[in-house]
């Protein structure tokens, strides 16, 4: 008989990803989605799986609807994807993201154990959780310093899973995923923002990209992997936290340099710093340490940091030179 899942966040990348995998395995998949979305699923359509998934209206901060979602589907693995997710919106919206990032996986938690739903649980945490780091790579023993309300909302989310697991014997794995992006990737978020910056600038739509710290380091991975390391987590006989990400950092400028270059532009030409696109508080450098999911979940990552870019960069040039369509309007941080 073939297994149940229920995804919060399907309309998000991740959670289009994570239902194309599952669908993939024969799994019947279920996904929450607020009503606000209903309507624009753009990822499922584009991963052409819209018609295979189940959607059940809901939100993750109400808990009835997460109680009434898990009685309809009965599902056998939840993956608690949904936030908040843009860490630049957080300073902006610190209660939203407090209330939806934080909070929702209480909500989650809770409906589990009142439904009496006996599902294994997947948490969505982040490397945000170690912020201001002390070692140049990070693992699953890391101090966590979160330095924006998104990352301290994360921080609660993890700990409270972990606190299922220790005081209900839940089985319930916390994902510590480093960025992973995709051709799938919001545009707010600065892999795509550059991407799709670059090719607008090839295409002759756009001249400049306005971006802010172009220093900052991260572990940049791809989504369709990411996902994988989702799955295995809630295979294992004992749940637990695994870092996911490739092992190998570069800077926001690094990015820009291969997204350009690869269309034969030097973005020296267009790209600029500018400083009210700079961050309250930065992460400045983040590196995954992934050796436990290698040993315990016999994952790695695949797709290198050069063709993750260049397979974002040639997908954007498709959708503008189809679609016709701008570039967003700068949505700051
Ligand atoms: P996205 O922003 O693409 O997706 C987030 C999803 O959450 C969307 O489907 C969104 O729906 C949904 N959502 C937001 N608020 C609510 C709500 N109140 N009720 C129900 N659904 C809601 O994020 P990603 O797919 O990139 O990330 C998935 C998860 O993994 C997130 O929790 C993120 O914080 C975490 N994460 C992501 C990493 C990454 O690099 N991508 C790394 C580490 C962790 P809507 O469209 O309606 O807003
Ligand atoms: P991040 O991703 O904050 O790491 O969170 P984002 O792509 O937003 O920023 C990465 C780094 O780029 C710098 N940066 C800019 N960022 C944006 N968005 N826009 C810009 O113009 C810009 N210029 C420079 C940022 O300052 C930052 O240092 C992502 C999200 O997916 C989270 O949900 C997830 O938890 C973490 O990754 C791991």
């Amino acid at each position: 008989m073939s297994s149940t899942a229920f995804i919060t966040g399907i309309s998000g990348q991740d959670g289009a990803y994570l239902a194309d995998f599952l669908l993939a395995k024969n799994y019947r998949v279920f996904g929450l989605v607020s009503r606000r979305s209903v309507d624009t699923l753009w990822r499922l359509d584009e991963l052409g799986i819209r018609e295979r998934v189940g959607i059940v209206e809901g939100d993750l901060s109400d808990m009835s609807s997460l109680s009434r979602a898990l009685e309809r589907t009965q599902p056998d693995e939840v993956y608690n994807l949904a936030a908040q997710s843009f860490v630049g919106a957080s300073w902006n919206q610190p209660v939203l993201t407090a209330k939806v990032t934080g909070l929702g996986s209480a909500y989650m938690l809770e409906a589990l154990r009142l439904v009496g739903c006996p599902a294994r649980y997947y948490q969505a945490s982040s490397s945000e959780m170690f912020g201001k780091t002390v070692t140049p790579l990070q693992n699953e023993d890391s101090p966590l310093h979160p330095r924006s309300p998104y990352g301290v909302a994360k921080v609660f989310a993890h700990c409270l899973t972990v606190n299922y697991r220790e005081s209900f014997g839940l089985h319930a794995s916390s994902g510590i995923l480093f960025n992973h992006e995709s051709p799938l990737r919001g545009e707010e978020f600065v892999s795509r923002k550059i991407t799709l910056g670059a090719a607008a600038i090839a295409l002759g739509r756009a001249d400049t990209l306005r971006l802010g710290n172009l220093e900052a380091r991260r572990d940049w991975g791809y989504a369709g992997d990411y996902v994988q390391a989702m799955w295995l987590m809630l295979q294992q006989e004992q749940p637990g936290d695994f870092v996911i990400g490739t092992g190998t950092s570069h800077a926001v400028r690094d990015l820009c340099r291969i997204a350009f270059g690869h269309l034969g532009l030097n973005y020296e030409d267009h790209v600029t710093s500018d400083a009210s696109l700079r961050r309250p508080a930065e992460v400045d450098a983040l590196r995954a340490d992934p050796s436990k999911a290698r040993r315990v979940l016999g994952w790695q990552a695949r797709v290198g940091f050069e063709q993750l870019v260049a397979m974002m960069v040639d997908a954007d040039m498709r959708r503008l030179q189809t679609r016709g369509r701008q570039p967003m309007a700068d949505r700051g941080l």
